[in-house]
């Protein structure tokens, strides 16, 4: 296909509360989102999960801003022909900026699907027509209150609960979480927060309190302090930020750095890379699920069709549109069912539409780029 047009919006939306982590909190998400437009009239979209400050990762919104208008967008506006596939091995001759490709990645595969009228699942190869969620709590500023909010988030029929936790914030909150909860399953998650001397310290408290994961609790280049974990661990150690590429995944398998892996199509430029990237996973038995990013319903929508592959077997951070925002960006919110999960959208694409007036109250600026 051709790409006539696109439209990079950059959007605002508040937090139903503050998501604090070991690298920050964040009261508002501003990000981009893009529309591409085929010569047939079609609309693809996707949602760039680059942040507002280099704290998660080194790519900003700005950082994208820059990496689709000087490169990746003139390459797709002029490119005969292009599909995701085509556009992810194209993109490869540009270093980095992940997050960037991601976002054009995505939109082409919403796109192709709809010009096939497949939903995005199918055209995955995935057949879940409904994917099992947990819910991501950031740092509360006490105890109490995240015993209470953890309360709620199971209250509302969430199963898994993933708990953002760095050093001075881990084994006092983790203890009062367990005393109420005996039975929940309860991961955590560190964003690189911990040195590789914390080991030890990590090992008892995550042991005491029957974690059952924990998610990158030091730097993204530490694979042998991770690897050294994994070895004296009974419970999974989860790599994020660690996990770029098919090279870094392939160095941590070897190395025995990870027994999970949280896959983030927007982070590890795009669903074709994510798709790679859980393959290699299962073939070396480890366990894989797909991840979020304070993402709105367009975002969600590419993570839950993701997630439909055969060996996405963990719950995802896919939680339901209210988790995070009072106001949805797509014309239907996603909605948690009983049973802790969420239901596939079943139209073509992503099968969620981005609602005008919506886009219109969030927005901060636009441009648009081709004819
Ligand atoms: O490390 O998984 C992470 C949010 C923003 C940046 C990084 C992470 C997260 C989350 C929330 O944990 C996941 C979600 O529910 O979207
Ligand atoms: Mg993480």
């Amino acid at each position: 296909m051709r790409i006539r047009r696109a439209r990079l919006d950059e959007l605002e939306f508040s937090l139903v509360e503050p998501f604090e982590t070991s690298f920050g909190v964040e009261r508002r998400r501003r990000f981009l989102l893009l529309t591409l437009e085929s010569e047939t009239g079609e609309e693809g979209f996707a949602e760039c999960v680059a942040s507002r400050d280099p704290a998660y990762s080194s790519e900003t919104t700005e950082t994208a801003r820059w990496m689709l208008s000087r490169y990746l967008l003139p390459f797709v506006l002029t490119a005969r022909t292009i599909d995701a596939r085509r556009f992810a091995l194209a993109a490869d001759r540009w270093r980095g900026h992940r997050m960037a490709k991601a976002v054009v990645e995505m939109a082409l595969a919403d796109l192709e699907a709809k010009r096939r009228s497949l939903p995005l699942y199918r055209w995955l190869g995935g057949r879940r027509t409904r994917v099992e969620v947990g819910v991501s709590v950031g740092i509360q500023p006490d105890p109490r209150t995240l015993v209470r909010r953890v309360g709620e988030y199971l209250s509302a029929g969430y199963r898994r609960v993933k708990l953002k936790v760095r050093p001075g914030w881990d084994a006092t909150p983790l203890a009062r979480v367990r005393k109420e909860y005996p039975d929940l399953r309860l991961w955590v998650d560190a964003n690189q927060a911990y040195p590789p001397t914390a080991r030890s310290r990590i090992v008892r408290w995550a042991t005491t309190h029957n974690v059952e994961q924990v998610e990158q609790p030091f730097p993204e280049r530490a694979l042998h302090a991770h690897a050294a974990l994994v070895a004296t661990a009974k419970f999974r150690v989860c790599l994020d930020e660690s996990i770029v590429d098919t090279t870094s995944l392939t160095e941590a398998i070897e190395l025995r750095a990870l027994t999970s892996l949280n896959v983030k199509p927007g982070r590890v430029a795009g669903l074709h890379a994510a798709r790679t990237l859980q393959a290699q996973a299962a073939r070396a038995h480890i366990s894989a699920w797909v991840g979020g990013m304070l993402e709105t319903g367009v975002g969600r929508a590419h993570g839950i069709h993701l997630a439909t592959l055969p060996n996405f077997r963990l719950p995802g951070d896919l939680s339901a549109s209210d988790r995070y925002y009072a106001d949805e960006l797509i014309d239907r919110p996603f909605v948690l069912g009983s049973d802790s999960t969420l239901e596939v959208p079943r139209g073509p694409g992503i099968g969620v539409d981005v609602d005008a007036r919506s886009r219109r109250r969030h927005l901060v600026r636009s441009r648009s780029f081709g004819q």
